[in-house]
Formats: C-alpha cells, sequence, structure tokens
C-alpha cells in the first residue's frame, strides 16, 4: 500500500483526527428534497437521532449538507441554507463526540457554523464561490476541496478528459495553491477525487483505479461514492441495491490509502475498515 502522507494528524477545531487509520464519515442530510434519504431527516430531532447512531456505529465523522447538489435541484438562498444547517450543527456539537463537517459553498454558512462548533468545511465547489476561500480561511478550520467541472446542474453534460486522473489531479493542485494564498495552509488540506461530479462511469471507474497518484500532493483523501451511480451503472442497481458495490469500493478505497471514506451505510463500511486493519496488523 501506498503512504498516504506523513502528517498523521488533522485538527480539526475542538477535535482531532488521526490518520494512521482511516475514517469514516457518516452522510446527514437536512434537505426536504434528498432523494437519498427522502428528506425524513429534515427536523433537527430526528437529525440529531440519525447521527447519533451513525456515531455509535463507528462514524468519527458525520456530513452535515443543507443544499442538494443533485442535477435540477432547488436553487437555495444562503438563509435557507443556514436554517437548516445552523440547529443541526448545535445540537451535534452539543451531544455528540464527532467532528462535524459542513457540506457547504456558501461563505455565510462557513463563518455561522464553524462559530457553532463546525470542524470541517466540506465544500464540493472547492471553495470557488464569491469569499468562500476568506470565510474558510477565517474560521481555522481544515477544507476538503473537491474536483468538480461546472456546477451540479450541468455537469453531466458530456463531460470530457484526456487523461482524468492527470486533470483532477491539476485542478486539485490549483486549488491547493488557491488555498494557500488566502491563507489556508496545506496542513489544514484534504483532498478528494468527485467521484460521480462531472464524470462518466469510466472517467469514475479509471479515477477510482488511479487514485494513489493524487498522493502525490501530499495530503490525505476523502472519497465518496456511497450508493452513487456509477455503482448503480457498473452493477445495473437501482439506488437501494448499490451497498455491497459501495462496500467492495470502500475495501479498494483504504487499500489505495484513502483516509476518509464518506458513506450512507457506517456500520457495515466500518466493518470493512476494521477487517482490513486487522489483516494489515498481522505478522
Ligand atoms: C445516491 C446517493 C446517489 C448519493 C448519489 C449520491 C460528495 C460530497 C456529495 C463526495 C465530498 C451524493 C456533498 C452527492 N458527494 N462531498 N458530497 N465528496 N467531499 N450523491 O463525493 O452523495 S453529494
Amino acid at each position: 500500500m501506498i503512504e498516504a502522507s506523513h502528517q498523521t494528524r488533522l485538527s480539526c477545531g475542538s477535535r482531532v483526527l488521526d490518520f494512521s487509520r482511516p475514517h469514516v464519515m457518516g452522510i446527514l442530510n437536512v434537505t426536504p428534497d434528498s432523494f437519498s434519504d427522502g428528506g425524513q431527516h429534515v427536523g433537527v430531532d430526528a437529525a440529531l437521532r440519525h447521527a447519533e447512531a451513525m456515531v455509535t456505529a463507528g462514524a468519527t465523522l458525520v456530513d452535515v449538507g443543507g443544499e442538494s447538489t443533485r442535477p435540477g435541484a432547488r436553487v437555495v438562498s444562503p438563509l435557507e441554507e443556514l436554517e437548516r444547517v445552523a440547529p443541526v450543527v448545535e445540537a451535534i456539537a452539543r451531544e455528540l463526540d464527532v467532528v462535524i463537517s459542513v457540506d457547504t459553498s456558501t461563505p455565510a454558512v462557513i463563518r455561522e457554523t464553524a462559530r457553532l462548533g463546525a470542524g470541517l468545511i466540506n465544500d464540493v465547489r472547492s471553495l470557488t464561490r464569491d469569499g468562500a476561500l476568506d470565510a474558510a480561511a477565517d474560521t481555522g478550520l481544515p477544507v476538503c476541496l473537491m474536483h468538480m467541472r461546472g456546477e451540479p446542474a450541468d455537469m453531466q453534460n458530456d463531460p470530457r478528459y484526456d487523461d482524468v486522473t492527470a486533470e483532477v489531479l491539476i485542478f486539485l493542485r490549483g486549488r491547493m495553491d488557491a488555498c494557500v494564498a488566502a491563507g489556508i495552509r496545506a496542513e489544514r488540506i484534504v483532498l478528494d477525487p468527485g467521484f460521480g461530479f462531472a464524470k462518466t462511469l469510466s472517467h469514475n471507474l479509471s479515477l477510482f483505479k488511479h487514485m494513489e497518484r493524487l498522493h502525490v500532493l501530499g495530503r490525505p483523501l476523502l472519497v465518496g461514492v456511497s450508493r452513487k451511480s456509477m455503482i448503480g451503472q457498473a452493477l445495473e442497481r437501482d439506488v437501494g441495491q448499490r451497498l455491497y458495490g459501495g462496500l467492495g469500493l470502500a475495501a479498494l478505497a483504504v487499500v489505495q490509502g484513502a483516509k476518509i471514506l464518506r458513506v450512507h451505510d457506517v456500520a457495515e463500511t466500518v466493518d470493512v475498515v476494521r477487517m482490513i486493519a486487522a489483516v494489515q496488523a498481522a505478522e
């Protein structure tokens, strides 16, 4: 296995992640129109209970998102996004021992959730919105930079690459440079290939196969493939039948040195991670 990075700890506000082992990040959607969770975690109480169940199952991060990135999803104003996410972040920070990741591209949400106890900014737009770099820099929190082209609404319109992994690498290096220029030190950055974002099935498979090339950037990798259409397309499975495919990919990602797995199915993924660790710890 390729060693991901020599740095083994990431400071996430009041908590620290130890990257001598991989971590499982549980997905917590707080969007009323979220297709996978059907909007059932809209209430703060329901969201908190779901977060608690994921922490009990072994998640060391929960990713709270209030804006759907699904093509055709309604545009959400910054205030509406904040009203969905903030009470959930506040409740989790008060009740649970977990790193709260906030899935947002919105400067006001970055600033306010950091104040309420967030530990990581997870931006599928890699801090490209006006004011997002400065907002993230001011929080002092780590950021996850993800590869995407265009916007969620149009990203799947005929995406083309000569060498998808090389182009993702160049993009991520560029966003790292932009972060460093804005005062976000490289030590605060997590990188993500962005599976399913502006990529065909062949792009996703090739990028997955060659993911280890991204270790040249020297930062921990986050991988999000849980229930995604790349599994559906490769196996011809509806969204409810993608667990085993996703667990296979989770194992492959860990073997390739990924340090955070963003998943819906926390308990199952934690078993995969622990099983790999048991083998790797053997003589
Ligand atoms: C079924 C379930 C089908 C989920 C599609 C989906 C990533 C991410 C998303 C990712 C990081 C999603 C917020 C898309 N994906 N953040 N966010 N990396 N860092 N789709 O891969 O889960 S949302």
